[in-house]
């Protein structure tokens, strides 16, 4: 097998596989005990900046659980940190910005990246792609809207209203927040396929708080800027969001090549939003990987059968790995996906 060939690359181009491929959003971390062990006395901004820690923590969840791709290890915020926001991600809270970008001067502070500032990135990306053979490596970024609600709201946040009144209150603004935003994200992921990520993930979790005429008017430009930016490289392009079922014919029109489901809309439902020639990826809820194995096994079946309805399926989790999820059962979960969906 090749690179090329793999099942995960095959399924994203909606090629016909050997095998359903499998991998988790957020597998990288959370759950593993030898995960909590690398990290046990670096921060994860320093974590994420250090090639030999971002290398085997990639590596950790693929020896585990045998998955169809890698994820590489970083955070949406580290591309912000690399330009000098101030920002840390703290432990059990997630990303905290020490000065909420509300104005133009705020604004202004976001600069494109360059090369320069992720040597670490194309450093790491080296050694993995060496370490990962003919598996490939997912290399990932926030979407504009997600950054931005970090950066408005100052950390974590519910209802993205701080996020929400900058969008309706300054129209002008928040497109040139989104330009810079989508700049930086696409200088981030380049650097990621050009070190040798061969397909890229589009994180915008939180764009599921926004309703499908907000999407259309103050995002989808921005989204659709970045995938026409990315076509160009030839890897497959993956969007993702939660709670999206409104949004997620709207997903489909911004140009990815896959577009991620959370665990709210059965796929071949989702098929049918998001329209013809393109993959889907999902979509078990991870909160059911508490249940009895009974209920997974039944729930993956089902959804593997519903998959079958779209140009290709990448099965995952509907949002990422929760943290006190058993490592057995993904193990468990992915030696299953594979063996039902052999052909
Ligand atoms: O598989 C992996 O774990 C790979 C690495 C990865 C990824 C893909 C991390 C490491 N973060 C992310 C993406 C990310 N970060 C997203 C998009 C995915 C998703 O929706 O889950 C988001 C929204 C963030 C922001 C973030 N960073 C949060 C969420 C906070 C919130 O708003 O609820 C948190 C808790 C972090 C910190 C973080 N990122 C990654 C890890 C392992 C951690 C925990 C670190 C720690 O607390 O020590």
């Amino acid at each position: 097998m090749t690179l090329q060939d793999s099942p995960f690359l095959r399924a994203c181009r909606g090629l016909p596989v050997p095998h359903t491929p499998v991998w988790f959003m957020r597998q990288a971390g959370r759950s593993l005990p030898e995960y909590r062990q690398a990290r046990a006395d670096v921060s994860m901004l320093d974590a994420c900046a250090r090639p030999d820690l971002i290398t085997e923590i990639t590596m950790q969840p693929v020896r585990r659980y045998d998955v169809d791709a890698a994820i590489y290890f970083s955070d949406i915020v580290v591309p912000l940190r690399a330009i000098g926001i101030d920002l840390d991600i703290k432990p059990g809270v997630g990303p905290v910005v020490a000065e909420p970008i509300r104005d133009a001067g705020g604004v202004k502070q976001l600069r494109e990246i360059e090369p320069d500032d992720l040597t670490y990135v194309t450093e790491a990306i080296g050694r993995l792609v060496g370490e990962l053979g003919d598996k490939p490596l997912i290399g990932f970024a926030g979407a504009p809207f997600t950054l931005a609600s970090y950066l408005i709201e100052g950390g974590p946040s519910k209802n993205h209203e701080h996020a929400k009144a900058f969008m309706y209150g300054e129209p002008e603004l928040w497109n040139e927040l989104m330009r810079r935003l989508s700049a930086i994200t696409l200088g981030f992921l380049r650097t990621q396929i050009e070190a040798g990520a061969s397909a890229v993930q589009l994180f915008d979790s939180w764009v599921g708080a926004l309703s499908a005429e907000d999407y259309r008017a103050s995002v989808l430009p921005h989204t659709t800027w970045i995938f026409d930016q990315l076509a160009r490289f030839d890897v497959p392009r993956i969007h993702f969001g939660v709670g999206t079922g409104e949004l997620l014919g709207l997903l489909g029109e911004a140009g990815a090549d896959v577009v991620g489901v959370d665990w709210r809309v059965p796929l071949d439902e989702a098929a049918r939003r998001v329209g013809p020639g393109k993959a889907l990826q999902g979509n078990l809820d991870p909160a059911a990987l508490f249940a009895p194995w009974e209920v997974v096994a039944e729930r993956t079946r089902d959804i593997l059968s519903r998959g079958g309805a779209a140009d290709g399926h990448v099965f995952n989790l509907g949002h990422g790995v929760l943290p006190s999820t058993e490592p057995d059962v993904l193990a468990r979960l992915t030696a299953f996906v594979h063996e039902q969906s052999a052909v």
